[in-house]
């Protein structure tokens, strides 16, 4: 085939005459996500400008290493100075290891430069905040912060996986219940919610070095300064995990921990909807150096820098006030929601949400046949019926496979414009079909 073939046959055309097939199954997953109400809390809608940004020609390129720390610590007026920093770049060795990283600068710098606007607040200013934003997702991040502040074989503590925590907080199947060593803590058996005295006395008798707070279905928000607190007066680090309201938080409809913990990490693809990957944030700058190394050349190489493009974007919307108002309007969405489960007599795993997301109890359904109602057949049967959800472990579960919590999460359907009347519609709907649900057991193959 000759140049001009293949180009005429593969590259300049459009994806429907190269693979109809995967052209076909992307349109299918276009309708599936118009049609169904999607409540996976850790799903929502990345803008078209994002999406642009992310399927850009920056896909092509290589750029190990980091951007010059000059630009790293310009304003954004600044870095927006093309032909002032691209005299700099053809003039001056940086700490990349390819050339041809003339415009990867700008949308790294930049991405760095917004996050920071965004978490910027009356404990820290912007240019106090260190960003890195090479992390491919919330799990590699996490990891660079290990590697950074703990050796193999510590002690961390981290939230319990089956009661809210992450997977790399501590859980036994991850690298970070494998290579240190991991207290968890959990909900008292008294309130069902965190209490800070037990975390408190966990936390001096293991003398941990490092604490993890934030969670991935534990539906109040935590207390920084109290986290800090602890994990201070034992010598520890404090790590907030913001992956999922990290939307919320630059809102101000969750409280923002930057300038308590010593760092923070969020995924960029949650409530802020923006591209897969994730932010490593510190606001120390020998910390930010380790972290920096931690994550290049430690763990990752070629950093994927159309993410750094669109999460510029995903920032840049992010400091818009239409973006505020819909992480207010996501979190009242998630109260009308529990509100309306709850009115109907469903239960609330933590008793209730100051997020976005409830857990839905399904030991509150008497089913009626003499077999629980467990998690795993109500997703599906929610699915088929319209409403994605997942299942999720929630205190009192001791096995994921009998999970008996419904994570239900309101970002997506705030995009998509519903407020807290339809969110009692939805309620009603999940009601009527949990308890239409009849389970049975039987022995198989
Ligand atoms: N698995 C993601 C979630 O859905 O919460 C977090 O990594």
């Amino acid at each position: 085939m000759s140049n001009e073939e293949y180009w005429d046959t593969f590259f300049g055309v459009d994806l429907e005459q190269v693979d109809p097939d995967i052209d076909l199954i992307i349109d299918f997953e276009e309708e599936r996500q118009a049609r169904k109400l999607i409540m996976i809390p850790s799903e929502s809608m990345a803008p078209r400008a994002v999406r642009a940004a992310l399927g850009s020609v920056f896909n092509n390129v290589y750029a190990e290493g980091y951007p010059p720390l000059r630009m790293t610590r310009d304003s954004e007026p600044l870095l927006l100075d093309l032909a002032y920093q691209l005299a700099y770049y053809r003039r001056y060795a940086d700490r990349r290891f390819y050339k041809g990283v003339d415009y990867v600068h700008f949308v790294e710098t930049l991405a760095q430069r917004r996050a920071a606007d965004c978490f910027a607040n009356d404990r820290v200013g912007s240019g106090d905040i260190y960003v890195n934003v090479q992390p491919l997702s919330g799990a590699a991040a996490n990891l660079a912060v290990y590697d950074t502040v703990v050796d193999v074989g510590d002690v961390v503590m981290g939230m319990d996986l089956y009661q809210g925590g992450h997977l790399t907080h501590g859980s036994e199947f991850n690298f970070s219940g494998k290579r240190y060593h991991v207290v968890s803590y959990g909900v008292s058996k008294r309130t069902g919610k965190l209490d800070y005295d037990e975390i408190r006395d966990q936390a001096r008798e293991h003398k941990p070095k490092m604490i993890i707070a934030g969670f991935t279905s534990y539906t109040w928000a935590p207390d920084w300064e109290v986290f800090a607190d602890i994990a201070h007066e034992v010598g520890a680090m404090l790590l907030a995990d913001i992956s999922h309201p990290a939307g919320m938080a630059i809102a101000g409809a969750f409280p923002n921990p930057v300038g308590i913990a010593d760092i923070i990490t969020f995924t960029t693809h949650k409530t802020l909807f923006g591209p897969r990957g994730a932010v490593i944030m510190c606001t120390d700058e020998e910390l930010a150096n380790r972290i920096d190394l931690a994550v290049f050349p430690g763990e990752q190489g070629g950093p994927h820098t159309q993410k750094f493009a669109a999460m510029a974007v995903a920032f840049k919307i992010a400091q818009s006030e239409q973006f505020s108002k819909i992480q207010y309007q996501i979190k009242d969405n998630a109260g009308a929601l529990a509100q309306g489960l709850q009115e109907r007599g469903l239960g609330l795993a933590y008793g209730g949400t100051d997020t976005h997301f409830c857990m839905l109890d399904l030991n509150s359904v008497e089913a009626g046949t003499g077999f629980p109602l467990r998690a795993e057949p109500a997703v599906r049967i929610l699915d088929m019926a319209g409403i994605v959800a997942n299942k999720n472990t929630i205190p009192g579960d001791e096995e994921t496979a009998k999970a008996m919590g419904i994570r239900l999460g309101t970002p997506w359907l705030t995009q998509r414009g519903f407020g807290p009347p339809e969110m009692d519609e939805v309620a009603r709907l999940i009601h009527k079909t949990v308890t239409n649900i009849r389970p049975f057991s039987y022995t198989g193959l």
